[in-house]
Order: C-alpha cells, then sequence, then structure tokens
C-alpha cells in the first residue's frame, strides 16, 4: 500500500495532467488551477496580474507554457511557506 508522502506524490502528477495539455499548461489552464486547487492557500490566485507574474516566474525554460517540473516549483515554494506558518503557529500554541 503507498504511504501518505507516496499519495501525495501521485496525486501532484493526476492534478497536474488534469489540467494540462501535451504535459504543458498554458496561462489560462494554470490559472483554472490555481483557481480549481489552490483556492485557499493562494489568495491571490482571481488577480490576473498575479496569475501573469506566478506564471512568468514558473516559467524557467520561457517557453511560455508550465511543464510538470516547473508546477512542482510552485507546489514546493507554496509548501515551504505553509511550513512556516505551521511551525509559527505551533510555536504560539505550545506544542
Ligand atoms: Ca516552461
Amino acid at each position: 500500500m503507498p504511504s501518505d508522502l507516496e499519495n501525495c506524490m501521485e496525486t501532484l502528477i493526476k492534478v497536474f495532467h488534469r489540467y494540462a495539455n501535451n504535459a504543458s499548461l498554458n496561462r489560462k489552464q494554470l490559472r483554472t488551477l490555481m483557481e480549481c486547487e489552490l483556492s485557499n492557500f493562494l489568495k491571490s490566485q482571481k488577480d490576473p496580474a498575479a496569475v501573469d507574474k506566478i506564471m512568468k516566474d514558473l516559467d524557467a525554460n520561457g517557453d511560455g507554457l508550465v511543464n510538470f517540473e516547473e508546477f512542482v516549483a510552485l507546489v514546493v515554494g507554496l509548501s515551504i511557506a505553509c511550513e512556516q506558518c505551521y511551525t509559527a503557529h505551533m510555536k504560539k500554541t505550545g506544542k
């Protein structure tokens, strides 16, 4: 049986391919993914300028699309930010 982490990785791949076309996300697909899958963690997903900026930041190879490798950078960046909030919260509540 897959572990929690293995399940997470599989979900990450499945979610990416649910929105991607030919293994890449264009601007519109990235926006839809952010609206549907990151609405609680990413408050700027409804702001078109923020989507453009995120797209530009993620597109490491400059082809105007976000591939899986580039998408993972977004997930990692958000996970790091969330882990910092989690640690701060745990410190405050004394756990
Ligand atoms: Ca790219």
